[in-house]
């Protein structure tokens, strides 16, 4: 028989943000020593690439793969590398959005974007080595059990962000602007762009477990596709409504761009009326579970509800 779905106290609401900013600290350190350092030559490419991926952002995917993995018993020393992988993976594709040719950016984390602050040239490089260097950095985890393990990891990143996945989202991205998109369409660019490596958070998470509960995987496979497009039905909803001081970057971009959006094409309300609706598929996806979920539905709080 199905258990109730918990609906989170208060009180615990104030313990997930004490987890969430202990994990966002940990993840910190965690790709401090992790990434090259700025002494080791070529010394300006390691600056940059620090400079793109520590000291910023809400860190959503390694909490994501940190809550995954504690529902799915892994210990939190093994979540650590194949989180930060994601980080890094994430902080690559932003890097290369802000550049010129794609979304030509200024501001990014409330910091000058990499390119600015680097030049062009530096910046497609900074990219290139951290994508890079995810990969190696889970390849060489001494704390991941054995090579099936890793090789599982591997893939579902790869997966997550080439042309099936992040890259290909954006290909369609880049191929419609000034084209109105069918809600269909926008929802196919998003699954890829944004949701894919969302996904592969939660699984990474999941796969840091020593024994994999299969039952447990579909659930958050499930929960992390409703809220991976929730995640962007809400960023399309901020990008509207709120200002470039709170969101660390340039506010009302899509508009300018001519880009369809969740806010273009249903408009505010029915766009936040969808957001709802994706967090109440996502709470659903766990409702056979008890505590042991409710760091993901606190995360799938946190992202329908956050203001940058
Ligand atoms: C990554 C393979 C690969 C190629 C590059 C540039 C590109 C292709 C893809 C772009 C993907 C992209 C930038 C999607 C936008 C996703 C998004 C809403 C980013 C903002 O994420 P937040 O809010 O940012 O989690 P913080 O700064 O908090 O980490």
């Amino acid at each position: 028989m199905n258990k109730p779905m918990t609906t989170p106290t208060n009180e615990s609401t104030a313990d997930f943000n004490a987890w969430a900013s202990d994990m966002q600290m940990r993840m910190e350190s965690v790709l401090a020593v992790n990434m090259p350092l700025a002494s080791i030559s070529p010394m300006r490419l390691h600056e940059a690439m620090r400079y793109s991926t520590l000291g910023g952002g809400k860190r959503v995917r390694a909490l994501l793969a940190y809550a995954a993995g504690e529902f799915c018993s892994a210990e939190l020393e093994k979540i650590d590398i194949p989180a930060a992988a994601v980080e890094i993976i994430h902080a690559f594709s932003l890097v290369h959005d802000d550049l010129p040719c794609m979304d030509d950016d200024d501001l990014r984390r409330g910091k000058p974007t990499t390119h600015k602050q680097y030049g062009n040239a530096m910046a497609l490089l900074v990219g290139d080595a951290l994508q890079s260097l995810a990969f190696q950095l889970i390849s060489q985890d001494k704390l991941l059990n054995n090579a099936t393990q890793k090789l599982q990891m591997l893939h579902i990143l790869a997966l997550a962000s080439g042309s099936r996945g992040m890259a290909g989202g954006q290909a369609i991205d880049i191929e419609s602007i000034g084209i109105p998109l069918t809600r269909e369409e926008l929802e196919q660019m998003h699954i890829h762009k944004t949701g894919a490596l969302i996904r592969a958070a939660a699984l990474l998470g999941a796969y840091s477990a020593d024994e994999i509960n299969e039952e447990k995987v579909k659930a958050i496979d499930h929960f992390a596709k409703a809220i991976g497009l929730a995640f962007q039905v809400v960023d399309d909803i901020l990008d509207a409504e709120a200002d470039t001081q709170t969101l660390g970057k340039t506010a009302g971009k899509d508009a300018k761009n001519n880009k369809s959006t969740y806010v273009t094409i249903l408009g505010l309300s029915a766009a936040k009326q969808l957001a709802s609706e994706l967090h109440a598929n996502a709470m659903a996806a766990l409702s056979f579970y008890g505590r042991e979920a409710d760091l993901l539905r606190h995360l799938a709080n946190f992202i329908t509800q956050r203001s940058s």
